[in-house]
């Protein structure tokens, strides 16, 4: 409900919002799914953006919805600069951990691999921005399940779209959740997004869109 929106929440959709990061209109996304509304992680490029950004993953890291940790690992492109700016967030209140990513093209030269940053050994959390099918997750997944002394114990996502998952008719979330045995939290969710649409009032039309959209892809919330 309206009610379940803290004003943390509040802010952040407005600035997405007003920044572009928080699109309404006509997307075709990777899934292939066509959504009314679209969320583009990769224009949170100001400062103060990417400060309360930080923060809000800081926040549900130092939560008990994610376990002890101790390697921050962003998937290339957008999850690097996520897992980066959070790990200097959390070193910033005296939480050192370490932080990783991975290359998309292989390298042959200089320090060569694919991963670079802190050894992906201990226990892991990935940073990425959006999930939807869950594709680009499990590829994520894929990485750490390659190195014998990593253990991924959690997820933060940016935005869940709360949609269903690739093969069964349950959530994305449910789905990796109960293949991985991990936690999956998310800053925001189409929950969120619908509760402020209607608390704002003037969104009609792109209110309209997305509850057709997730009659269609979404899950029963
Ligand atoms: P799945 O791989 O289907 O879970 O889609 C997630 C990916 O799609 C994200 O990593 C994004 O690159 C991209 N995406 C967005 O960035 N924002 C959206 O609102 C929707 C998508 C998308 O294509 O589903």
């Amino acid at each position: 409900s309206a009610q379940s929106l803290s004003q943390e929440k509040v802010t952040f959709i407005e600035a997405a919002i007003e920044n572009g990061v928080l699109l309404f209109g006509e997307f075709t996304l990777k899934s292939g799914r066509k959504s009314p509304y679209f969320f583009n992680a990769g224009l949170l490029y100001t400062g103060s953006l990417l400060s309360s950004t930080s923060k809000a993953y800081a926040k549900i890291l130092n939560s008990s919805r994610i376990p002890e940790f101790d390697v921050l690992f962003g998937p290339a492109y957008k999850g690097i600069a996520l897992a980066a700016i959070t790990a200097v967030d959390l070193s910033r209140q005296g939480r050192e951990v370490g932080f990783a990513y991975n290359r998309k093209e292989k390298k042959d030269h200089g320090e060569g691999g694919a991963l670079v940053g802190a050894p992906l050994k201990g226990r892991i959390v990935i940073i990425d921005d959006v999930l939807t099918s869950g594709k680009a997750i499990r590829e994520a997944i894929d990485i750490i399940k390659t190195q014998p002394e990593a253990k991924l114990v959690g997820v933060v996502q940016l935005v869940d779209r709360q949609e269903k998952g690739q093969n069964t008719i349950k959530s994305t979330v449910q789905e990796v959740e109960e293949e991985f045995g991990i936690p999956i939290e998310a800053l925001l969710n189409l929950k969120d997004i619908i509760a402020y649409l209607e608390t704002k009032g003037g969104y009609e039309k792109e209110l309209a869109a997305v509850k057709e959209y997730r009659k269609n892809y979404g899950i029963d919330i």
